[in-house]
């Protein structure tokens, strides 16, 4: 494990072997990169991402809490995006890279969110696998709610061409259609159109098919939701860190805890996990 310099911003390399790494920046406890065995890029890194700390970094893996999208008074997807992690842990052996980041509140966090917590990020590189675990102490002495998630962009060839199955039957709030809950009935989510939905309590893996490769996405433990997003033709235009047709190459899959507050009681702790597999 390497600390790096990432277009300007602190990271760390997280090598495998094989080819196998990841890169995690400081600002934003943000998985910025990751390769399995092989060497192939499986995130999207927005071309026009900035790095100069005054916005979330677009692309890689954001971290959304305490609040996912606008789900409630917070800036969008909460502050743990723009905020800058510590590293608190680093270990790595034969064929594994494991790195703990960790954010705790300090005065900017409570004069938006009056809560005292812990979060932690550990990112795992191992063979063909990251393994992404969120954990949230509540070290306060009063409970607290919050919303979650890993909002992970994946790189696709063609978004056109790829398909995600495992969502069928699973109810969505469909935020590209004024918010109303639809359900999926063919075996394959294709993606042809704006598309921001939030299915709710997915239970089984997923797996995005492409000509040539696939990806295993789990979210079992603790993210209950599944979010989908991709912003299709005019919202790549309208959003100025992403180039016009960034659509076409991305594909959010996030695990979310959004449809529900979780609570979290004083001293008690609430982890959730996001593990991909490249196939
Ligand atoms: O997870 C989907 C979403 O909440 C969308 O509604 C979309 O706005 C996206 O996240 C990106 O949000 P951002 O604040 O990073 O532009």
């Amino acid at each position: 494990i390497e600390r790096i310099d990432f277009k300007g911003l602190p990271a760390l390399r997280l090598g495998a072997g094989n080819g196998a790494s990841a890169v995690v920046s400081l600002f934003g406890g943000q998985v910025l990169s990751w390769t399995p065995p092989g060497g192939q890029e499986r995130l999207y890194l927005s071309p026009a991402a900035r790095f100069d700390g005054s916005t979330p970094i677009r692309g890689g893996i954001p971290v959304c809490f305490p609040q996912f999208a606008d789900l409630g008074p917070l800036p969008q997807h909460g502050f743990a995006r723009t905020a800058n992690w510590s590293v608190l842990n680093e270990r790595s052996g034969e064929g594994y890279a494991l790195a703990t980041l960790g954010l705790r509140d300090d005065d900017a966090t409570r004069a938006l969110w009056p809560h005292a917590f812990t979060a932690e990020l550990s990112v795992l590189v191992e063979d063909a696998r990251l393994d992404l675990e969120f954990e949230v102490t509540n070290t306060g002495g009063e409970g607290f709610d919050f919303t979650a998630a890993l909002h992970t962009y994946l790189a696709v060839r063609e978004v056109e061409e790829t398909r995600v199955e495992g969502l069928h039957g699973y109810s969505y709030r469909d935020k590209a259609d004024a918010n109303r809950i639809g359900r999926d009935s063919g075996d394959v989510l294709l993606i042809e159109a704006e598309t921001d939905r939030v299915y709710h309590g997915v239970e089984r893996p997923l797996l995005l098919r492409e000509y040539d490769r696939s990806l295993g996405i789990n979210n079992a433990d603790g993210f209950v939701d599944v979010a989908v997003w991709n912003p299709w033709v005019e919202r790549s235009a309208a959003i100025a860190d992403l180039p016009d047709d960034a659509f076409r190459r991305m594909l959010c899959i996030e695990a979310a805890a959004a449809r529900q507050p979780l609570q979290l009681a004083a001293g008690k702790s609430w982890w959730g996990r996001q593990t991909l597999v490249a196939l």
